[in-house]
């Protein structure tokens, strides 16, 4: 099967690191073509950002429909513009948030998450409250470091990662870490080691359980509002992106 991981943000470094994160779990007869949104942030930290990604996301989506992709993984923590993905999207769409807290639900009790900035620390605790997963996650938290960061070498993000899941075991009686970054991804194993508990990058949790569905059977509803999108004429720069009217028979 083919499963196109898209990093929606515009940093090829880091779509580096979630397609090794992804080809690392991948069962030997899965694909993984791991992309770079072709338009928009170089990172994303904010709702704006996320606004703005979520076309270029999109264009991937719709070039993975033309080309028969099996499924997507949306490989940034905000999972931009999912719901709107799995309109157009016949296979299932994950986001690398919801399929980390799945799979952090099914290891522990509860789960503390750890992301770069204060303000997706925010937009985490919204993600928290719209997956239902509020008995789940314990606390989320933020080592203040811009998402870039994590690509610098020179940076401190490892050890600042580190001192943070180390106050989450002390302060949040938590039994499973979710990172809340894909560029994080690299650190999984690393970190699991460390501290003997789960440790888990959204990029191969998403990445097994698209496997899992696709392995199922499974598609995209397309009853109610996850159906494709009605066919209308979109004006100005992004007339492009209209959908098509279905054809006939
Ligand atoms: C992210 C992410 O995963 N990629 C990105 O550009 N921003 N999310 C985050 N919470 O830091």
């Amino acid at each position: 099967m083919r499963i196109k991981v898209i990093n929606p943000n515009t940093t090829p470094s880091m779509t580096e690191t979630i397609a090794a994160a992804a080809r690392a779990v991948a069962a030997p007869g899965t694909e993984i073509l791991a992309v770079t949104s072709a338009t928009g942030p170089v990172s994303i930290e904010g709702h704006y950002d996320e606004a703005v990604s979520v076309i270029g996301l999109l264009q991937e989506i719709h070039k993975g429909e033309r080309d028969g992709v099996d499924g997507y993984v949306i490989a940034c923590f905000g999972d931009p513009g999912l719901l709107a993905a799995r309109e157009i999207a016949s296979g299932p769409v994950l986001g690398i948030a919801e399929a980390a807290m799945h799979a952090a639900s099914f290891l522990s009790t509860g789960f503390s998450i750890i992301t770069t900035l204060g303000r997706t620390r925010i937009i985490a605790e919204q993600l928290v409250r719209n997956y239902g997963m509020e008995h789940h996650c314990r606390r989320v938290r933020a080592i203040d470091l811009p998402v870039l960061e994590l690509e610098n070498p020179q940076s401190d993000a490892r050890r600042m990662i580190v001192e943070e899941c180390r106050s989450a075991f002390e302060q949040d009686g938590c039994g499973a870490i979710v990172l809340g970054c894909a560029g994080m991804a690299d650190l999984t194993a690393a970190l699991t080691k460390r501290f003997g508990v789960p440790v888990i990058d959204g990029v191969g949790a998403a990445v097994k359980m698209v496997e899992a569905l696709v392995g199922l059977g499974l598609k995209t509803s397309k009853r109610g509002d996850l159906a494709y999108p009605l066919s209308k004429p979109f004006t100005g720069r992004l007339s492009d992106m209209a959908i098509a009217p279905p054809r006939d028979g």
